[in-house]
């Protein structure tokens, strides 16, 4: 049997993974008719440094969720106007909650009624009455690991940055952050240069290497609030956020020049890579297509880098 990690290399291993940052701390939903007791477990939550909303009106169940986007839903199961069992089958139902844990909070002892309730879509099940800290040590532990899964499925397995589909999403979200707040982003879109000839010359194993040094790059010398992500094979998305585009190439060529500075070493060769890049930000824009209009202008602005003699950023 292999040795396990360390804990504190298991915080490092997913650290790697940028959707887990660990920039906000966990959010928790209570669900509980009795506002008294939803609001007991919310504070013992906060005591341990969570965030947690607490409910007592059922109904609202999955406005709540919408609105706080919680980490984790800790639910009585026995409530007057709906059952918890139902209420778990209906935010189920929804596909982006599938894998949002749910915890049930029941005085029921019927093991029988405990299994029906995991088998309609709970995780688990917690026994009232509850030892408040040790309610707070469960929620936390299933919360982070959730966030930590999560992050694994919304990251591209080569580089570890969100994949396509998650910074598309991203990007729509801060946009309709800066129409309701106002407020400025830059994106900017990356391409190697001559990435086939690195391929060719020195094998795709090489070639997957360029391509994680180049995110490991782009993660380090960025704002930890920068959303990265693994745009296609050798292109990569970066939106900076409260960033002109003017900051923001300044930001990006801070990046080039280090990264071309950087040698690759084959047992024969040595060589550097460079990349081009394109900015555009949302100044000006508005409308519903607006995420495409912006992905269009700066994809544009790459093309022309490239036109330009590559190893360039282009406005
Ligand atoms: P340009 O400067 O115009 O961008 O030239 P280029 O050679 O980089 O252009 P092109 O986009 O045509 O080629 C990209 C190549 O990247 C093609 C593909 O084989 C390679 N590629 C895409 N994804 C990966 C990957 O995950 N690993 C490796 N090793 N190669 C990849
Ligand atoms: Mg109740
Ligand atoms: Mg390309
Ligand atoms: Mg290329």
């Amino acid at each position: 049997v292999p040795k396990p990690l360390e804990t504190n290399e298991l915080a490092d291993w997913l650290d790697q993974f940028a959707g887990h940052r660990r920039e906000a701390s966990l959010s928790i939903l209570v669900v509980d008719d009795d506002v008294v007791l939803a609001e007991t477990y919310a504070m013992a939550l906060r005591q341990a440094g969570m965030e947690a909303t607490s409910i007592s009106d059922p109904s609202r169940v999955l406005d709540a969720i919408a609105s706080v986007t919680p980490d984790l839903v800790l639910m009585d199961l026995q409530m007057p106007d709906i059952d918890g069992i139902e209420l778990a089958r209906v935010i189920r139902q929804t596909r982006r909650h599938m894998s949002l844990p749910l915890l049930f909070l029941s005085a029921e002892q019927d093991a029988a009624r405990q299994i029906q309730a995991r088998r309609l879509g709970g995780d688990d099940f917690i026994v009232k009455p509850v030892d408040l800290g040790r309610l707070a040590t469960v929620v936390r532990l299933r919360a982070e690991r959730a966030r930590a899964l999560r992050a694994i499925m919304e990251s591209d397995s080569l580089t570890g940055l969100l994949n396509h589909g998650r910074f598309k999403e991203r990007l729509s979200l801060e946009l309709q952050r800066c129409r309701r707040e106002g407020g400025i982003v830059s994106l900017t879109l990356l391409d190697l240069d001559h990435f086939k000839q690195i391929n060719d010359q020195h094998g795709h194993l090489m070639g997957d290497r360029v391509i994680r040094s180049l995110a490991r790059s782009l993660q380090k010398r960025l704002r930890r609030t920068d959303v990265i992500g693994r745009y296609g094979g050798e292109e990569f998305a970066v939106l900076l956020l409260g960033t002109e585009a003017e900051a923001a190439r300044a930001a990006i060529d801070q990046v080039r020049r280090r990264f071309t500075a950087l040698p690759f070493e084959t047992d024969s060769s040595r060589f550097t890579v460079s990349f081009s890049a394109g900015i555009a930000s949302n100044a000006g824009l508005d409308g519903p297509r607006e995420a495409e209009t912006l992905i269009e202008a700066a994809d544009a602005a790459l093309y022309a880098a490239k036109r330009a003699g590559r190893g360039c950023t282009r406005l």
